[in-house]
């Protein structure tokens, strides 16, 4: 199986449960509806669903169980994406190949259309079938992630970087992409074990998923360089326009490939047999992605 497979098959079922559940352009108040819906129906790649559904099918779960938390988890990566996007941040007219939520309807709406992603995921969330403690459990792994330690904390350390003389150095880069990009992905990989309520499979999906985050990030900053606007559906070049510390500048392009080979090595070494097929797939798309 192909990590290009794997997200093709998930994408079907996410797409197709987000549509059923989300209400109608037309139901009131309209223009809330209509944000959450052009936004979370938008062509993203579903990455962090199909590592749910992954570490799931390595653990021999029931995809039905963990549906609710593969959409959870999409939900909070588009709020960021769309918080991310406002003026006030990185003032983005791209995403997803479309206008951005705040151009294509109004900023107060973006802004509220993200806030109401919060709740909603952990709403949702609640909805997966596991022992009531261990739900509890992943709804904690889950706002664990998206808050100060993760999701929000990183964020913040990209907008205000340390102010040192000699500018941003590779371990703030590092705790930069731990907390606003791997914190997310690793809560994706782990959620499954969480709701199975088997510790072994959290500590190896764990270091899977910080492996995997910063593969993805690596990969990120060189797409940002070399990468095509359009597949990408977002603006390209914006890192070396903003200039900003990135893994390609700290490393250079050959040095960036290096550290994403060695953190797929590592993501690769903590899940074994026929069942981490999807798993390995996905790691391995993290590292030859060309969007
Ligand atoms: C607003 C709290 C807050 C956080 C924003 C998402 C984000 C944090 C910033 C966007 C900029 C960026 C490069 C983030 C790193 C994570 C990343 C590469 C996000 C894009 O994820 P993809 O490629 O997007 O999975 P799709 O559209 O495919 O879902």
């Amino acid at each position: 199986m192909t990590g290009g497979a794997w997200l093709d098959e998930v994408r079907g079922v996410v797409d197709a449960e987000l549509d059923r559940r989300l209400p109608p352009d037309h139901a009131e108040p309209t223009p809330l509806y209509q944000a959450l819906r052009y936004a979370l129906l938008a062509p993203g790649k579903r990455f962090r669903p199909a590592l749910v559904m992954a570490a799931g099918r390595w653990l021999g779960l029931d995809p039905q169980d963990l549906l609710p938390a593969a959409l959870a988890v999409e939900l909070i990566h588009t709020y960021s994406l769309i918080h991310d996007d406002l003026p006030a941040m990185d003032n983005d007219d791209l995403r997803r190949g479309r206008p951005t939520l705040h151009r294509a309807l109004s900023e107060d709406v973006a802004i509220l259309a993200g806030d109401a992603l919060q709740p909603m995921a952990f709403e949702w969330l609640m909805e997966c079938r596991a022992e009531p403690e261990r739900r509890v459990e992943a709804l904690r792994a889950l706002a664990r992630a998206a808050g100060p330690a993760g999701l929000v904390g990183g964020q913040v350390r990209d907008l205000h970087p340390p102010a040192h003389e000699s500018g941003v150095s590779a371990d703030d880069l590092l705790a930069l992409h731990r907390d606003k990009t791997g914190a997310l992905i690793t809560a994706a990989a782990v959620l499954p074990a969480v709701l199975a309520g088997d510790a072994e499979a959290v500590a190896r999906l764990t270091r899977y998923g910080q492996a995997v985050g910063l593969a993805f990030q690596i990969t990120d900053d060189m797409l940002d360089v070399a990468g095509d606007q359009l597949l990408m559906g977002k603006a390209t070049g914006r890192d070396a326009r903003q200039g900003k510390t990135t893994f390609v500048t700290l490393h250079g392009i050959e040095g960036a490939q290096a550290i994403a080979q060695q953190e797929l090595a590592i993501a690769l070494s903590q899940v074994h047999g026929a069942s981490a097929d999807a798993l390995h797939a996905l790691a391995t798309f993290v590292v030859e992605r060309d969007h």
